[in-house]
């Protein structure tokens, strides 16, 4: 995995679009108090709460946000995909970032920005990450499961291990402003999510803007987008051949990858510090 990744104190990034040079600059990159960052593992829902967050924030252009790629609304900070001038951009900005927090900025703890952090259970984190290791140029294809499970359990991937990612940041939360959501929540109450979202923020939003941003953050509507699901990526880091960024959209579909004895085998490694999480994941 040389080829895709390299590691730096203790975590991969992508060895395409990054240096360990430019990871080590961002804990002094200058943070606004407007700053807004979604922090996540890969594969937890990211994309879905930038484009959540981004029709939230910026309600008084609904129009000119809905034009732009997810992308560009909510720019990942450890890749500079299109090189883009973040000391530049207007307040509010939103970030995306996946590191755990010893690589933020430090600024991101003064308490007044703010931070969502979205997890999603790890089964199904697994299985999208299998799935989309396939469709990403930047990441190993590995195409038999076991052995992509393994390097899964044993961190050996993109976001390290889930269980520390996921209880790292969790233990974070009087060091940081973080809302914790969970990508089941989302999906079975998408507008509950959004009020909290909104509380959060310290945002009140009218009743029929709500109706939009749920109607427009259905998977069908995001998956029918190319600004949402990723297509205007460049080639160099999605095949767009190989299949889409939002594959499936649905809670508990690690049961139509994974046999009896993988998830077994799952659980032997898992289980035990997940029960000590303060969070119950939803399994199906
Ligand atoms: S990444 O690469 O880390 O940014 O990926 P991320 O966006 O975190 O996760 C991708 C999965 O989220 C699903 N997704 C959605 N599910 C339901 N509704 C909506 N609107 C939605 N948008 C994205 C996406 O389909 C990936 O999950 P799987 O299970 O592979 O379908």
């Amino acid at each position: 995995s040389e080829k895709y990744l390299f590691k730096h104190k203790g975590s991969y990034f992508v060895q395409s679009l990054a240096t360990p040079e430019y990871i080590d600059s961002l804990r002094d990159f200058e943070i606004r108090d407007s700053d807004v960052f979604i922090i996540s593992y890969p594969k937890s829902g990211t994309m879905w709460t930038q484009h959540i967050l981004s029709m939230i924030y910026h309600e008084g252009h609904r129009n000119g946000t809905e034009s732009m790629d997810l992308l560009d609304r909510a720019p990942w900070l450890e890749y500079k995909i299109r090189n883009m001038d973040f000391a530049s951009r207007p307040s509010p900005r939103l970030f995306t970032t996946h590191m755990h927090h010893q690589f933020v900025p430090k600024g991101l703890s003064n308490g007044k920005n703010k931070i969502i952090y979205v997890m999603r259970n790890p089964k199904d984190v697994l299985v999208s990450f299998y799935h989309y290791s396939k469709v990403s140029v930047q990441l190993e294809e590995v195409r038999d499961f076991d052995t992509f499970m393994e390097r899964f359990l044993a961190g050996k991937m993109l976001g390290d291990l889930w269980l520390d990612h996921v209880e790292g940041w969790l233990a974070q939360k009087d060091n940081f402003n973080i809302l914790f959501l969970t990508y089941e929540e989302m999906k079975k109450d998408l507008r509950s999510s959004i009020l909290k979202i909104c509380n959060f923020l310290g945002k009140s939003l009218n009743e029929n803007l709500v109706d939009d941003i749920i109607a427009k953050a259905s998977f069908d509507k995001m998956r029918a987008d190319p600004r949402t699901n990723a297509e205007n990526l460049p080639s160099d880091m999605l095949d767009h051949s190989k299949g889409r960024f939002l594959r499936k959209g649905t809670i508990g579909d690690w049961k139509n990858t994974m046999t009896v004895a993988q998830s077994e085998r799952f659980d032997s490694v898992f289980k035990e510090r997940m029960e000590k999480l303060p969070f119950k994941f939803c399994w199906d």
